[in-house]
């Protein structure tokens, strides 16, 4: 058995395709570890023209996803389950997707997406139906089905197996809640830019000691917002003291 199963909902399954049977995600689904099943809603539709949608109730433009066929759909592919998964939408006004957020959901043995591509979902699919609104970030797509793969993506790479050791979720950023130090590979000289001294020293301690200042400085510099909850030694804070007074005398 899986580790995890992501349902999705969609009205264009064939957005999936290329992520499923690409890369990490797919050598993922080889080794059994995860399992993908993109459903059709349309297919739940019940009249000759396979209607998903309606006009508003109240006027104004725009249609509607139809409670109906997103119902009858959630109620079949739930048939035998055993227990409920969370039921996530993916919307604009869903609450924002985080790291944290990544962690919670890969705890589940289950989960389900519902995706649409109209003004609206009928706000019984919200209230009676989705466990979670969901945001992948302050804009607007032309469907849900970007963030679900993103989500997917996310939560997928935190089942143990997906990562190689080697790229571990453990070793990224946000894993420690600072942004990642400086990567460099040969050569130590390309087109008069060099690898900064101390990476080709040897000293591992030193090494060390850089990547971790350069971590908050990358932080401090672009997202400040996160230092307030990231865990901090004393002689992290020192440091970040020392770049405050340095701009103070600048
Ligand atoms: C529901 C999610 C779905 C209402 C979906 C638009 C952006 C995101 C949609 C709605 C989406 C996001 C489809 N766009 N930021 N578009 O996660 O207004």
């Amino acid at each position: 058995m899986a580790q995890i199963r992501f349902d999705v909902l969609t009205l264009f399954p064939e957005m999936f395709h290329g992520f499923l049977s690409t890369s990490i995600i797919r050598k993922a689904h080889e080794k059994g570890l995860i399992e993908t099943n993109v459903t059709n809603f349309r297919q739940f539709a019940t009249d000759k023209h396979q209607t998903v949608d309606d006009t508003p109730y109240g006027g104004g433009g725009g249609m509607v996803l139809k409670p109906q066929p997103l119902f009858d759909a959630v109620d079949h592919l739930l048939q035998d389950a055993v227990k409920r998964p969370p039921i996530l939408l993916m919307s604009p006004q869903g609450a924002p997707f985080t790291q944290k957020k990544a962690e919670e959901l890969a705890g589940h043995s289950h989960l389900m997406f519902l995706c649409g591509h109209y003004e609206g979902f009928d706000e019984r699919i919200r209230q009676n139906l989705v466990t979670e609104e969901i945001s992948v970030g302050d804009f607007v797509l032309t469907g849900g089905e970007l963030p679900a793969m993103v989500i997917i993506d996310s939560v997928s790479r935190l089942i143990p197996g997906v990562l190689g050791n080697h790229d571990s979720a453990a070793m990224d950023s946000f894993s420690n809640g600072l942004l990642e130090y400086p990567h460099y590979t040969r050569p130590s000289e390309f087109r008069g830019m060099e690898v900064p001294d101390i990476l080709l020293s040897g000293h591992h301690a030193n090494m060390e000691k850089w990547r971790r200042e350069q971590s908050l400085k990358r932080t401090w510099t672009r997202r400040p917002d996160l230092l307030k909850s990231a865990p901090l030694t004393e002689e992290d804070r020192k440091f970040l003291r020392m770049l405050e007074q340095r701009k103070r005398s600048e």
